[in-house]
């Protein structure tokens, strides 16, 4: 790392020591902004970097609820706002146990530069609580939706904040949520985006992560005189990503021969066909089971249960390509290693930060060609911009007309990302060359705007 890098970690350091996430978040930031803060001293000078890692804004709160039997439970709200510099706010709302501020400043920081790669006017932000929905009833997450909106409102609105879903937040949440930001503030707007079809939702939004992530990778692997068609691939996580990101592998005539889930993966050697997928969203969006159901379903399925910290049973399998599409740091430097082993070709980031920074590391010296988070999952987001233009011209675009603007949008993102990477870099460091082509628009609105 070079002086002022170098300091600017240090200081991220000291000030939130417990923050891991959101530390190893800005140090894989950090070592990419090395490889242009001396030619461009006006970052320096400006202070944009340290700027950028301090949120405008954190706001946290109580969120209280009666459970079923009539008892009152109390969780933790969060909303991260970190920069408005490109437009309001926006990022999605994460319901899960283990959300901590570390996670929620980690998911913002890097949401700002996936949304100023998108080359639409959003800033970037990211919500949620240590709520989990595993195990409740319909009535309670209603319950706990509009609580939890009974407070966020007052922080967001369609020119302020939008927020959207992320691990635990689908469709069900946000309509919930939106129901009670309207009864409270009587607007019908477009202040949250994933919503249902029959009330401003944007045709192709629950598609579009992982839409966007297998086109992102298909552009790459265009690039290299390669292809999806006839390759193995590997999917971890069955939610909103996982599912979508099968479904267009599918269309791409790849073969996904896992998913996974917090308790096991399964190994189906024949292939997660359309049908199977079927299967999987009927399972897992409407009767919310577990993975490994599928392998009870289907013969020839093996299931391996998810014990301890260890290697992931799901990154040993051989595969020309791996999707990790769960959550943080589910590639640890072991698991790396292991895919690196069986021949690995590429890695396309469905998740947030899905790999260690050491692993990171590993694929980058190997020549692994890998698609960073920021650029490759950046299609929800960017369907979720698209979806808010619809709500403010107060119309709605065909599927193909969003699957079309999707396609141009993660295209965009190849070329400048790799355009970046060639100027500063390296040939295909896609790490790099997102990281500085989300930064500089960012850094050059900042700059504009003055010290604010
Ligand atoms: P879902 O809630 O739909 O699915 C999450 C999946 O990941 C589930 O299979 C879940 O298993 C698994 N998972 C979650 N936490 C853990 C954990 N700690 N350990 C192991 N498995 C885990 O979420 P999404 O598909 O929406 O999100 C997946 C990833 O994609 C996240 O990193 C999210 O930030 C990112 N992302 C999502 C976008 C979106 O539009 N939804 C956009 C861009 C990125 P289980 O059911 O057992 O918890
Ligand atoms: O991480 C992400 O980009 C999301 N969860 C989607 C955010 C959004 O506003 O659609």
């Amino acid at each position: 790392m070079n002086q002022l890098t170098q300091q600017i970690y240090q200081h991220v350091c000291q000030l939130d020591p417990d923050q891991k996430e959101f530390q190893q978040a800005v140090y894989t930031f950090l070592l990419s902004m090395d490889k242009i803060v001396d030619e461009l001293p006006e970052i320096g000078y400006h202070k944009v970097i340290e700027r950028m890692v301090e949120p405008e804004r954190a706001i946290i709160f109580r969120v209280p609820w009666i459970d079923d039997e009539g008892r009152l439970q109390i969780n933790r709200g969060f909303r991260v706002q970190q920069s408005s510099a490109l437009g309001p706010y926006k990022g999605g709302l994460r319901f899960h146990p283990s959300v901590n501020l570390s996670i929620m400043k980690f998911l913002a920081f890097e949401q700002v530069f996936k949304n100023s790669l998108t080359g639409l006017p959003m800033g970037g932000g990211k919500g949620g609580s240590d709520f989990n929905p595993k195990g409740k009833s319909e009535a309670e997450v209603m319950r706990f939706c509009q609580s939890f909106m009974t407070e966020l409102y007052r922080h967001i609105g369609p020119d302020t904040d939008v927020p959207a879903g992320d691990i635990g937040v689908g469709g069900r949440e946000v309509g919930y949520m939106f129901g009670q930001y309207k009864r409270i503030t009587d607007t019908f707007t477009g202040v949250l985006t994933g919503k249902g079809q029959s009330f401003g939702g944007s045709l192709i939004r629950p598609e579009a992560t992982g839409y966007g992530l297998v086109y992102f990778c298909n552009e790459i692997l265009q690039g290299e005189g390669k292809k999806l068609e006839g390759k193995t691939c590997l999917v971890s996580g069955s939610g909103n990503v996982a599912q979508y990101t099968v479904e267009k592998l599918n269309q791409f005539g790849a073969r996904v021969v896992t998913l996974s889930d917090s308790s096991g993966m399964i190994y189906d050697e024949e292939g997660i066909t359309p049908e199977k997928l079927e299967y999987v969203k009927q399972l897992k969006n409407v009767k919310r089971g577990r993975i490994r159901e599928y392998a009870e379903k289907y013969k020839g399925v093996t299931y391996i249960p998810r014990t301890g910290e260890g290697a992931n049973p799901i990154w040993d399998i051989k595969a020309d390509y791996a999707f990790p599409c769960a959550t943080q740091n589910e590639i640890n430097e072991e698991d790396a290693a292991n895919l690196i082993k069986n021949g690995i070709q590429l890695v396309g980031e469905g998740a947030n930060m899905p790999c260690a920074a050491a692993a990171e590391k590993l694929f980058i010296d190997k020549g692994v060609l890998l698609a960073p988070a920021k650029a490759a999952n950046a299609g929800g987001v960017a369907v979720s911009g698209l979806e808010m233009s619809q709500n403010s011209m107060r119309l709605k675009w065909t599927s193909a007309e969003v699957d079309q603007k999707l396609q141009q949008i993660m295209r965009g993102i190849y070329e400048n990302a790799s355009a970046a990477a060639d100027k500063y870099s390296e040939h295909n460091n896609f790490v790099d060359g997102a990281n500085i082509a989300g930064f500089l628009k960012v850094a050059d609105a900042m700059i504009a705007q003055g010290y604010v």
